[in-house]
């Protein structure tokens, strides 16, 4: 069974849904392929902080109001170095804020929005393949109850995470891979209790990084560094919740509220670059191209940023029979991406402790956080870099 439309998406995630609902609003039809079932989708964990022009194309996508009602506005961050705390004021030395909003949220709205404005998305669809994406008429194949079918399209916008079927097409057509894999993983848990802070606190401690961050005010979302085999069985609430306080230090902790966790999970950490991140009519966008360590708050929001490119350049095509927006679309997206991928990993490689690091990597790591704390320049660069760089 053969069905056809303009942009066959791949991946049900913040990346293929905002791609959808935007390319939408522009009059041009997609259809979303997503592997698993919408209750799975809909359930995962993931990123919380949002740039401002993430906010900005989530509103014009039609999300919008869900965040003004429930996003928490954040001036700044926190930084504690064994304990003494000072702050990254990004309004004061930048004008930019941060909107902290649940991926999870985002997720559930742009599903409910695309199903009520008619797009089709195939939750369940199996054995996805693309076919010909280097010609002008590509497709894409799946299983759905039980039956082969074919959705002959213009373009394929591969959107399917860091572990779809895009990236391997881009290597296959020979993009190269720039990637460094961290030593050690996040621990995460989600509990429903209030935050300890009202931003978001990044601790430097001998015993690695903590990370105090939260979903609303009744709902806290917590990191540490553990090593990269941690099992999480290892972590029962109350040892966490210990560790979390002893690295976050007294002054932070001192009113520090518990309570049993709702979600668990450890995930590893790696910087990962695809280029180019196109081949013929296959775009790519997300994490299906590049990967950052979390420490930045960068995945979600560089999902955004290849979106934006992406949508205006299909745009362009459809609506001005422009192409030059699509031929330089890796270019233009990654352009942005390299300069995430650098703050991403010199944040990671200033907060965490490294196994390997020399006596000297570890003062070098002490100077430099002195240095943040009593310099006005080293924190503009935090905080132009964390609060996004223009698109
Ligand atoms: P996603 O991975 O979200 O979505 C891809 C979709 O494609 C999935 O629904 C998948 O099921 C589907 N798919 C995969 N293969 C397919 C196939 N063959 N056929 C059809 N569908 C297929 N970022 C932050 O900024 N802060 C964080 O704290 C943070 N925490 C994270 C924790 C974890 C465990 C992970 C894995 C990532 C985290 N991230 C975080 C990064 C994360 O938020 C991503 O940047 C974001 O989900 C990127 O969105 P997408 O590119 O849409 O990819
Ligand atoms: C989160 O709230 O999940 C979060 C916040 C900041 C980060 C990473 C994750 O750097």
């Amino acid at each position: 069974m053969t069905a056809s439309t303009q942009v066959a998406i791949i991946g049900a995630g913040p990346a293929g849904l905002l791609l959808s609902q935007l390319l939408h609003g522009a009059g041009i039809s997609s259809v979303i392929l997503e592997r698993q079932s919408r209750a799975y989708v809909e359930a995962r964990i993931r990123a919380g902080v949002l740039e401002q022009g993430s906010v900005d194309l989530l509103t014009r996508a039609g999300i919008g109001s869900a965040i003004s009602a429930h996003g928490l506005i954040h001036d700044g961050i926190k930084i504690a170095v064994d304990g003494e705390v000072f702050q990254v004021d990004f309004r004061k030395l930048t004008g930019a804020r941060m909107i902290v909003y649940g991926q999870t949220e985002i997720t559930r709205e742009l599903i409910a929005l695309a199903l009520s404005r008619g797009t089709e998305i195939m939750f369940e669809a199996k054995d996805v393949a693309l076919h010909d994406p280097d010609s002008r008429s590509p497709s894409v194949t799946y299983r759905a109850d039980g039956s082969e079918r074919r959705l002959a399209c213009d373009f394929i916008a591969g959107c399917d995470g860091q572990h779809g079927i895009s990236a391997q097409s881009l290597l296959s057509a020979g993009s190269q891979k720039f990637e460094r894999e961290y030593p050690f993983g996040w621990l995460g848990i989600m509990a429903d209790c209030a935050p300890c802070d009202d931003e978001i606190i990044y601790a430097y401690h001998d015993r690695g990084l903590a990370l105090a961050s939260m979903r609303s005010r009744t709902r806290s979302r917590y990191y540490i560094q553990v090593p990269i085999d941690e099992r999480i069985e290892d972590w029962p609430d109350e040892r966490l919740w210990d560790e979390i306080a002893l690295r976050l230090g007294r002054t932070v902790s001192a009113n520090l509220p518990r309570a049993p966790s709702i979600e668990k999970s450890i995930a590893p950490l790696r910087s990962s670059v695809l280029e180019p991140i196109q081949r013929g009519r296959l775009f790519v966008a997300g994490d299906a191209a590049h990967i950052v360590p979390p420490t930045g708050a960068k995945g979600l929001n560089l999902a955004a940023s290849d979106v934006h490119y992406l949508s205006e350049a299909l745009i362009a095509h459809y609506r001005d029979a422009r192409d030059d927006k699509l031929e330089a679309y890796s270019r233009t997206a990654l352009r942005r991406v390299w300069k995430a991928e650098r703050f991403s990993w010199w944040f990671t490689r200033l907060m965490h402790r490294f196994p390997d690091e020399s006596p000297f990597e570890q003062r070098m790591q002490m100077a430099e956080l002195d240095y943040l704390r009593s310099s006005t320049a080293a924190q503009r660069m935090l905080a132009e870099n964390y609060a996004g760089l223009p698109l």
